[in-house]
């Protein structure tokens, strides 16, 4: 196997942070794809600079790991949901720091009870362009618009930050349960109001990260792009502050549907190796090269 996330590869029992890959797509309403995300943002991942110069640290000297891909069974999104759980449990058993691959969104519903079983209590922050908030979508509720409707009944803690596409039902649902909210259009506005995400969040957070957060000039392949969304500089101040002040539980990085556009995968892979990095930094596996600024 080729190294991913540099030029080193770790060995699952040396590593520190496994990068689980989730192909599942089958929730998709649109457009189909986010199934090669995971293995689009691997294979990028080979051709990045490992030392990254904002944070003075190579990221996969923490001990990065690309575990198996998660199967799917296929006609059954609850079998396919409870393998996804199952594995991710296994791995923050096992004591690693799991970062996730989509895959569409609906595949963060089991991911954030594994981690809660493991972990304990923790808030989410979660970074789209859409609510990801319907009841059932498409006579489902493993759909990929339904995740998060799913995980505030079951009393999660969730805010939201870029989102551009919120149907008036959801935005009851967002007031009603006091959902942090931070839509884009403020956000282009004002500027990315860090202080008061932060204090919407608890001590322990875990990230889902949609990729279509991000504007469609950064970041086009998605399923279901939307102008006015989050510059990567965006992003990476947000995790960057985030990380800084909150213990990270966990991530998933969600919704690449690799079309052809090489940029947009070496950009995923870029951000996620980012977070990595943040992790390793903040966890003191790795401390920042002072000569490297
Ligand atoms: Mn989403």
């Amino acid at each position: 196997m080729r190294p991913i996330f540099g030029e080193k590869d770790t060995p699952y029992e040396e590593a520190r942070v496994v990068v689980l890959p989730v192909p599942y797509d089958l929730s998709l309403s649109f457009l189909p794809g986010a199934r090669r995300g995971p293995a689009a943002i691997l294979e990028a991942s080979q051709e990045l600079e490992p030392f990254l110069l904002e944070l003075g640290v190579a990221p996969e000297e923490a001990g990065i790991h690309a575990a198996q891909a998660v199967p799917w069974v296929a006609g059954s999104a609850e079998e396919s949901h409870r393998l996804i759980r199952e594995e991710a449990l296994r791995h923050l058993r096992a004591g690693k720091w799991v970062v996730a691959l989509g895959g569409d969104h609906s595949i963060t519903h089991p991911l954030v009870q594994a981690h809660r079983e493991a972990l304990g209590p923790f808030s989410i922050l979660h970074v789209d362009a859409h609510a990801d908030l319907y009841p059932e979508w498409q006579g489902s509720v493993y759909s990929h618009a339904s995740p998060f409707y799913r995980l505030v009944q079951e009393g999660f803690s969730v805010v939201q930050v870029g989102l551009r596409a919120v149907s008036r039902e959801s935005l009851a649902l967002i007031r009603e349960k006091g959902l942090g909210f931070f839509p884009a259009h403020r956000i282009r506005k004002e500027g990315l109001p860090l202080r008061e995400i932060l204090a919407a969040l608890g001590e322990r957070v875990y990230v889902s990260f949609d990729f279509d957060a991000l504007d469609p000039s950064v970041m086009p392949s998605v399923g279901t792009p939307l102008p006015d969304g989050l510059t990567y500089r965006e992003a990476v101040d947000l995790l960057s502050a985030l990380f800084q002040e909150k213990e990270v539980v966990g991530m998933d990085f969600v919704e690449l549907s690799p079309n052809g556009q090489f940029h947009a995968e070496m950009t995923a892979a870029q951000l996620v190796y980012h977070a990595i990095g943040l992790k390793a930094l903040q966890a003191g596996w790795l401390s920042r090269e002072a000569d490297h600024i």
